[in-house]
C-alpha cells in the first residue's frame, strides 16, 4: 500500500513544523507550500523537517496551488497559510483580506478544479480561529455561538470559515475547520505575546535585558500547547464526515498570570518591576476574554490537550535561555 501523502500551506509556521513533524511520524509523505523567491525560514523547514518536499506557492496565486497540487498529488490538504497577527491586520486590512479570506477562496478553488469529477477525493482542513468569536455572545464558546470578529483578521477568518462550509454543502467536498484557540510553543513567532514574555524574561534573567513592555495586561486568552492542536486537525481528517470543531482547553488566564509564571519559573516574584504598559501595544478594539468548548472534539475525536498553562509557560522561557545561552557558544 503507498504512503497518504499531504500538503500543507504555511508549513514554515509554528503549527506547520509540528503537523509537518507528526505526519512523517505517522507515515506519510508531506508537502508544503513556501512562498517567495529566497524564504528565509526554507533553511529552518529543511533543518527541522528535512524529509518535506517543498513547491513553491502562494494563496494569492491560483495556478501556483493548482501546481503544488497536481506535483504532490495529496490525500489531504491542510490549509495553514495566512497572515495571522491580528495587530497587523489592522495596518494591512486589504492585504490580510487578500491571503487571510480570499486566500481560503483560491485554495478551495484549486482544490475543485484538482479533485474533477471526484469532489471528496482530497480531504481539505481549514485552520479557523477563536478570534471568529470575538466580542463573545456565549461563554464558554461552541461550534455554533455566533461569531463576532473584532479585526480585518478575525473578518478574514469568518469568511474562510464560511467558504469552508460552503463548498463542504455546495460540492460535496470533504472540508472540515478547526476552531482553534490559541496554542503556543517555542516555535511561537515572537510577536505574539507569550513568546513575547519568555524571551524577554529569559534575556532578563540572563542579565541581557531590563524591561519587557506590554499592552493591555487584563485580556484573557485559552492557552494550549501547538503539539496537542495538530493531532486535533489529522484527527478532523480522519473522520468519514467533514464537520467543524472547537479546539480549546476550557481554561483561561489573563495577560497578568501569563506574565507571573514566566518570571516565577526563573525566580522572580517582583515582576512588576520589570513590567511596563504602553498604549503602542493596544488595538483599536480588543478580544477581551475568550475560553472554548471542545466538548464536542473530545466526543467525537477522542482528542484532549495533553499540556497546561502551568506546563506550557515554563517549557517556553526555559527553550529561550537555552536558545540564548546557545547563541553565546
Ligand atoms: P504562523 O506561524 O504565523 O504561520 C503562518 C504561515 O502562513 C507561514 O508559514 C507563512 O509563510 C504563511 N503565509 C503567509 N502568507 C502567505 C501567502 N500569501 N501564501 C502562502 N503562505 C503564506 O501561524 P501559526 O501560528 O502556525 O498558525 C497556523 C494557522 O492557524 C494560521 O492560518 C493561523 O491564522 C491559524 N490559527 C492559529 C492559531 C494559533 O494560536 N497559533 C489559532 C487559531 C488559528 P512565511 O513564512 O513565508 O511568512
Ligand atoms: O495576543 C494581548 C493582546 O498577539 C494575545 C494568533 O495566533 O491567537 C493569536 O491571536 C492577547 C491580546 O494573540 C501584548 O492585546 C498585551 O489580547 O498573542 P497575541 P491573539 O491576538 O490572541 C488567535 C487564536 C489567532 O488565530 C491568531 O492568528 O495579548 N497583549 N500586550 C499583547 N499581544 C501582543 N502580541 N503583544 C503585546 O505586547
Amino acid at each position: 500500500m503507498s504512503r497518504p501523502r499531504a500538503l500543507i500551506t504555511g508549513i514554515t509556521g509554528q503549527d506547520g513544523l509540528y503537523l509537518a513533524e507528526s505526519l512523517i511520524a505517522k507515515g506519510y509523505d508531506v508537502h508544503g507550500v513556501i512562498r517567495g523567491q529566497n524564504n528565509p525560514r526554507r533553511e529552518l523547514v529543511e533543518e527541522l523537517v528535512p524529509d518535506v518536499h517543498l513547491h513553491n506557492g502562494d494563496l494569492t496565486d491560483l495556478s501556483s496551488l493548482l501546481r503544488a497540487l497536481r506535483d504532490s498529488e495529496p490525500d489531504e490538504v491542510y490549509n495553514l497559510g495566512a497572515i495571522s497577527f491580528v495587530a497587523y491586520s489592522w495596518e494591512n486590512a486589504a492585504l490580510t483580506t487578500d491571503v487571510t479570506a480570499k486566500g481560503v477562496l483560491t485554495m478551495l478553488e484549486a482544490l475543485r478544479l484538482h479533485s474533477g469529477d471526484d469532489p471528496g477525493r482530497v480531504r481539505f482542513y481549514q485552520a479557523s480561529s477563536s478570534e471568529m468569536f470575538g466580542k463573545v455572545q456565549e461563554t464558554p464558546q461552541r461550534e455554533s455561538t455566533l461569531l463576532w470578529p473584532r479585526s480585518p483578521y478575525g473578518v478574514s477568518k469568518v469568511f474562510g470559515h464560511h467558504m469552508t462550509i460552503n463548498y463542504r454543502e455546495s460540492y460535496g467536498m470533504h472540508a472540515s475547520s478547526g476552531i482553534l484557540f490559541n496554542h503556543e510553543s517555542p516555535r511561537r513567532g515572537e510577536e505574539f505575546v507569550t513568546r513575547k514574555v519568555s524571551k524577554a524574561v529569559a534575556a532578563i534573567h540572563l542579565g541581557l535585558a531590563d524591561e519587557l513592555v506590554l499592552g493591555n495586561l487584563d485580556a484573557r486568552r485559552d492557552w494550549g500547547f501547538a503539539g496537542d492542536y495538530v493531532e486535533a486537525m489529522w484527527l478532523m481528517l480522519q473522520q468519514d464526515e467533514p464537520d467543524d470543531y472547537v479546539i480549546a482547553t476550557g481554561i483561561s488566564h489573563s495577560i497578568r498570570d501569563l506574565v507571573r509564571l514566566a518570571f516565577a519559573h526563573v525566580g522572580i516574584e517582583d515582576w512588576p518591576r520589570y513590567v511596563r504598559e504602553d498604549e503602542r501595544f493596544r488595538r483599536p478594539a480588543e478580544v477581551d476574554t475568550l475560553v472554548g468548548d471542545a466538548a464536542k472534539a473530545r466526543r467525537v475525536l477522542g482528542w484532549q490537550p495533553t499540556v497546561s498553562f502551568e506546563e506550557l509557560v515554563p517549557m517556553m522561557v526555559q527553550a529561550d535561555i537555552e536558545a540564548l545561552k546557545a547563541g553565546w557558544r
